[in-house]
């Protein structure tokens, strides 16, 4: 369909914390490279975002923090809104889900559905803190994996076997904050009955989007064919936008139906700030010329392929076109988590690289996780600079201006006759327009970004095949006919990588001193830069990135896992429980083990075992040899030489690795879960009985 618009929305970023680089792989720039594109293209476009400021998380790490949760979204949504900006971000508006528009706007959306019969009512039991007086989300209740049986997992997934799970099945639920015990209360709520929509949905994506990245489309059909259920909209929570009906107090709208809205309040916001330059909102969201495209993480897909068009078309707006949708990004190995402060957070590494902002959308497209999820390493992100802006782009563009300097005053010297090589490199140059642009055009930003590499690559081949600098010596008309092609492509560069890397095209476009008029559709064209047109001052594109630098972060990082192992030791000891008291037993039976004192003579480890230590025992009947597999908590055995323990004196005499061991020395789980010998504080009488 002919469309005379594009609405490009990215994901509203939870304000619980500042972004890293996850999110900027995942969505933002890809999404900005395509507005980028489209604008350069003279095409209209509105991009939209904000920072999603309801929500569990943000109430969450107000806790944490101890301040309140107004305090902690300003502070992340302005540090996020800066973030985006100082790395190019070209939003045309980034505002908030807590704005007053916002709130009408999402209310009155929530209204007019409800007095439209578009809602079912509920009543239902949902876990609820006596203590506290408060319902649970899904998120804030922990228990034991009915899974794995690790302790802590959570309302909606155990971390340590990735189950998906809902509250329902936890073993022993509990407030995950408060950690008290948890009981069920019923309460009302709206729902969106999504089983309505699946047969109008199941047409619309599986019949008329097939053409969806098969990541997105494979999780709707799977949603699809698993059925859809009525969803509820609205939560027993005190911040958010307050449901707005009678008899609703203490409700307010589930963050997931307020924050999609945000796209088209956010509109209004900018739409009504500048109409001239924008227009009428409505034109954004319910003509049919305009299109719309949602850039989202994978984690997002259902939200926005089902339950938000579900809403959008109760009330009569557009449908997205298409949902290009990332995998995940991780982060030297593992995955990125904003709790384990596990990323690279894009404030930090800015203060660590200032100017760099490029080098990192550059590294971040060049491995998006667009197919399957990636990992960043540190000596990935050196080496594509150092071997792909530096010694590519940067150096051709660098030697092609210092070159016209030196020889032609910085003037771009005249083309002279075409030799048969000239020829062949501008019919390559003629095809790069349209192989990125059908990339581009296929949200396949990480081959485009190659392919814009690759016309630099015919650059620096094409001056390293001519050797201007030794032509100069001999033949100057030659020379000037390979620097003006040269700089030709340093133009077609400059437009080429603009929308991947903003910063460092407006800097070439600066050395070229390139009309700002000249946009997308000049990319392959050799008539850019005219005969005796004057660039500008020459400055390096790219810097080479020292060891010495990656070191650092990697440093960091070691240090950043070092403090997440203690914390989870923390936790681990902070969940265990005891076990159970065991059945009911009696001093006649207890009396059966016969359980002695003896003092530590001797202890060794076992040859060729790694868990045996011998331990030679005075027992005060004449001494006895007990092998105890705990070899790994002691790596020195010679500190329990000395030491009283408690041993089981009348077992049975068993052989391992060829020694006869005389009984068992009783031990227990320390703090770290290791075992250890419990031993007797006060000396007492070896060969004693316990009892
Ligand atoms: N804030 C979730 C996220 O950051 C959510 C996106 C909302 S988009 C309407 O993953
Ligand atoms: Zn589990």
């Amino acid at each position: 369909m002919a469309y005379n618009r594009t609405l490009i929305t990215a994901a509203l970023p939870y304000a619980n914390g500042p972004v890293h680089i996850g999110h900027l792989a995942g969505v933002y720039v890809p999404a900005d490279i395509y507005a980028r594109y489209l604008r350069l293209k003279g095409q209209k476009v509105l991009f939209v975002c904000g920072s999603d400021e309801h929500g569990v998380p943000v109430t969450i790490r107000a806790r944490k923090e101890g301040v309140t949760t107004q305090q902690v979204v300003d502070r992340y949504h302005e540090l996020i809104k800066r973030s985006f900006a100082d790395f190019g971000v070209s939003f045309d508006i980034y505002s908030r889900t807590t704005s007053d528009i916002h709130h009408k706007f999402a209310a009155d959306y929530f209204k007019a559905m409800y007095e439209a019969g578009q809602f079912i009512e509920e009543t239902s039991e949902q876990f609820y803190d006596e203590a506290t007086g408060h319902f649970l989300t899904d998120r804030n209740i922990r228990g034991e994996c009915p899974r794995c049986h690790s302790l802590g997992a959570y309302g909606d997934q155990c971390e340590k076997c990735g189950a998906t799970l809902s509250p329902d099945e936890l073993i022993n639920p509990y407030n995950a904050e408060t950690g008290n015990p948890l009981t069920k209360k019923a309460t009302k709520h709206w729902y969106l009955p999504l089983d309505q929509y699946q047969s109008w949905l199941e047409d619309w994506i599986l019949n008329q989007h097939k053409e969806w990245r098969p990541n997105v489309y494979g999780q709707c059909k799977s949603w699809l064919d698993s059925g859809l259920k009525p969803r509820a909209v609205t939560r027993d929570l005190d911040w958010g936008i307050p449901v707005p009906l009678e008899g609703a107090e203490g409700k307010v709208l589930y963050v997931w139906f307020d924050a999609p809205i945000g796209y088209i309040s956010n509109t209004i916001e900018l739409c009504q700030a500048q109409p001239e330059k924008f227009g009428n909102w409505e034109q954004w969201w319910k003509q049919q010329d305009t299109r719309m495209l949602h850039f989202i993480g994978k984690d997002n897909i259902v939200f926005h392929c089902i339950v938000f068009p579900a809403m959008l078309k109760a009330q009569g707006y557009n449908l997205p076109d298409n949902v290009p949708s990332n995998e995940f990004l991780n982060l030297e190995g593992d995955k990125i988590s904003t709790s384990r402060n596990w990323a690279v957070w894009l404030n930090e590494y800015l203060d660590d690289f200032p100017g760099k902002q490029d080098v990192l959308r550059y590294v971040l497209t060049a491995n998006a996780p667009e197919t399957k999820d990636n990992d960043f390493t540190w000596a990935d992100f050196q080496a594509r600079n150092n071997n792909e802006l530096v010694a590519i782009y940067g150096n051709f563009v660098n030697r092609a201006l210092v070159l016209t300097n030196k020889y032609f005053d910085g003037r771009v010297p005249a083309c002279g006759e075409l030799t048969e090589y000239d020829k062949e490199v501008i019919a390559q140059i003629a095809n790069y327009k349209s192989q990125i642009e059908n990339l581009l055009d296929a949200f396949r930003f990480r081959d485009a970004l190659k392919e814009a590499m690759n016309l630099a690559r015919i650059g620096n081949k094409y001056l390293a095949d001519t050797e201007p600098w030794k032509l100069a010596k001999t033949d100057m008309e030659r020379t000037a006919t390979v620097l003006h092609l040269s700089l030709q492509i340093a133009a077609n560069l400059a437009i080429a990588f603009e929308p991947f890397l903003p910063i460092s095209s407006d800097k070439l476009r600066n050395m070229l001193q390139l009309d700002k008029t000249i946009g997308w559709d000049a990319i392959g064209r050799i008539d850019l830069l005219a005969e005796g047109h004057q660039l500008g001052e020459v400055s390096l594109l790219f810097e080479k990135i020292e060891d010495a630098a990656i070191q650092a972060q990697l440093d960091k990082l070691a240090h950043i896992k070092a403090e997440n192992e203690a914390a989870a030791e923390a936790e681990a000891l902070k969940n265990w429980r005891p076990e159970p008291v065991k059945e009911l037993t009696n001093i006649d039976e207890f009396a059966k083990n016969d359980i002695r004192v003896a003092t530590v003579l001797d202890c060794q480890p076992v040859k060729k075992s790694e868990r045996l230590l011998q331990f030679t025992l005075d027992d005060g009947m004449g001494g006895r040899t007990i092998l105890s597999g705990i070899a790994k908590s002691y790596p020195d055995p010679s500190v329990l030489i000395g030491k009283q323990v408690l041993f089981i004196a009348n077992f049975p005499p068993r052989k391992m690795m060829g020694i006869e061991s005389q009984g068992m020395i009783l031990s227990a789980e320390d703090a770290d879960g290791r075992l250890v010998l419990t031993t007797v504080s006060a000396p007492v009488k070896n060969g004693c009985q316990i009892g």
